[in-house]
């Protein structure tokens, strides 16, 4: 692993201050902060590079679409597909899951089928589901969780059935940190026939992925939570599903023929990625890719693992302050959400704020599990590689004077 001072010299938004105070970035799981080889890959490819792929046969032409087409094969390795063929580019997660809504969900399920998530599911994956259900006459049912918020194989067990024709679910939940087991669940999913859409976005940039081990007919994920830009996401899918599926948009470079009535489509990827596409997001993302792979993953894994334990410590010390989420680093990853009794988390997100600590607070987009868990916001912060724990002690210390501030006796 590289120095963290190294890897944080790589940051330069980490230098800054704010309020004349250095700046401690702990909402990395609503986005990261970008290293310089990601920057200087898309100014690079901005000035040097820029052209329209797939269309131009001139210099530019070429450059610009083996650049976009490389990041396409990196990505595939990074993920372990077994083509670029499987690797569409999307804008974000989020399109990418709506993407299968729309174009896997709409034409394959059917009246009285099932479709599981779970119930920590962000928006992203919960609301086009809800849409496919209610288009198709189809029933949602969640996964709920144990007390300790871990998804127990009982419960796995009574809610995925023979009439579940998809289960939807996150690898990793940005409320909770919980990292569900999704190799077993994809594959009792598998057993009852149904196609399991697995939701990457908070679990990529932490851990290992390989789609082909997991098993996993979808797999969808955003650049910009993984140190690359915003404005570039990514869609797996095996083969033999993507083949079968309609495109999601149309138009541009993802037709074969077009005639005044009809049209053929391309093959794929390209069928699925309509208009000019983010060729400057994909490079970027390529460069995000080697930056990740320089330090690897396991050592990101072991070092993130060990500040989510020491958080997790810390924290505990905090008066009145209550976590949501597993006390013991194991089975979850950097995401730690919490309440401090009587202080609404905006509150506690301002406070903080203004002694130069970035947290986030509200729902997270995970309305459903916030009702589940009986609390109507709450305060975050998560965890990237480049973070010390000489932030989460400062950090802590000014969460301990949230409630003073507020009128609290302590
Ligand atoms: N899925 C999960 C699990 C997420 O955490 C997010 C974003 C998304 C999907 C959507 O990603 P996007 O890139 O398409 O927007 N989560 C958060 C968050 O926790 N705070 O801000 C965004």
């Amino acid at each position: 692993m590289l120095s963290l001072d190294a890897i944080r010299e790589q940051f330069p938004a980490l230098t800054q201050k704010v309020y004349g105070k250095p700046l401690i970035y702990l909402d990395n799981a609503a986005t990261t902060q970008t290293p310089i080889d990601v920057l200087v890959a898309c100014r690079e490819y901005k000035e040097r590079f820029n052209a329209n792929p797939h269309r131009g046969a001139h210099y530019l032409g070429v450059q610009a679409t083996t650049l976009y087409e490389n990041a396409r094969d990196k990505v595939a390795k990074f993920i372990n597909a077994a083509s670029g063929q499987e690797v569409i580019f999307t804008k974000n997660a989020t399109e990418a899951l709506n993407l299968v809504a729309y174009s896997y969900g709409m034409s394959k399920i059917s009246q009285d089928e099932e479709i599981v998530l779970c119930i920590s599911e962000h928006h992203s994956n919960l609301v086009p589901w809800q849409m496919v259900a209610k288009a198709k006459g189809a029933k949602l049912r969640y996964l709920y969780l144990a007390d300790d918020y871990t998804l127990s194989w009982s419960e796995v067990e009574k809610v995925i059935t023979e009439k579940t024709a998809l289960v939807a679910i996150a690898q990793m939940s940005n409320v909770l940190g919980t990292v569900y087991p999704l190799k077993d669940v994809i594959a009792y999913g598998h057993e009852k026939g149904a196609v399991v859409v697995v939701d990457g976005a908070q679990s990529v940039p932490h851990l290992q992925t390989d789609v082909q081990a997991l098993d996993a007919d979808f797999f969808a994920f955003s650049g910009h939570k993984m140190y690359g830009p915003m404005g570039i996401g990514v869609l797996y899918g095996k083969r033999e599903h993507l083949e079968a599926m309609s495109p999601f948009l149309r138009g541009g470079e993802m037709v074969e023929y077009v005639e005044e009535q009809v049209t053929t489509f391309n093959e794929l990827p390209y069928k699925f990625e309509a208009g000019t596409p983010n060729v400057e997001g994909a490079v970027g993302l390529a460069a995000a890719i080697d930056f990740l792979e320089k330090i690897s993953l396991e050592d990101v894994k072991a070092y993130e693992d060990g500040l989510t334990s020491y958080a997790l410590g810390k924290l505990q010390e905090v008066p009145y302050l209550k976590i949501y989420g597993a006390l013991d680093a194991k089975g979850r990853g950097p995401v730690i959400s919490f309440s401090l009794e009587g202080c609404h988390p905006h509150d506690v997100a301002t406070i903080v704020d203004s002694d130069g600590i970035a947290l986030r607070a509200g729902h997270h987009c995970a309305q459903p599990l916030m009702r589940y868990l009986g609390a109507p916001a709450t305060s975050r912060i998560s965890f990237a590689l480049y973070n010390t724990k000489d932030e989460i002690d400062a950090c802590v210390a000014s969460l301990k004077g949230v409630r003073r501030w507020l009128g609290h006796g302590s």
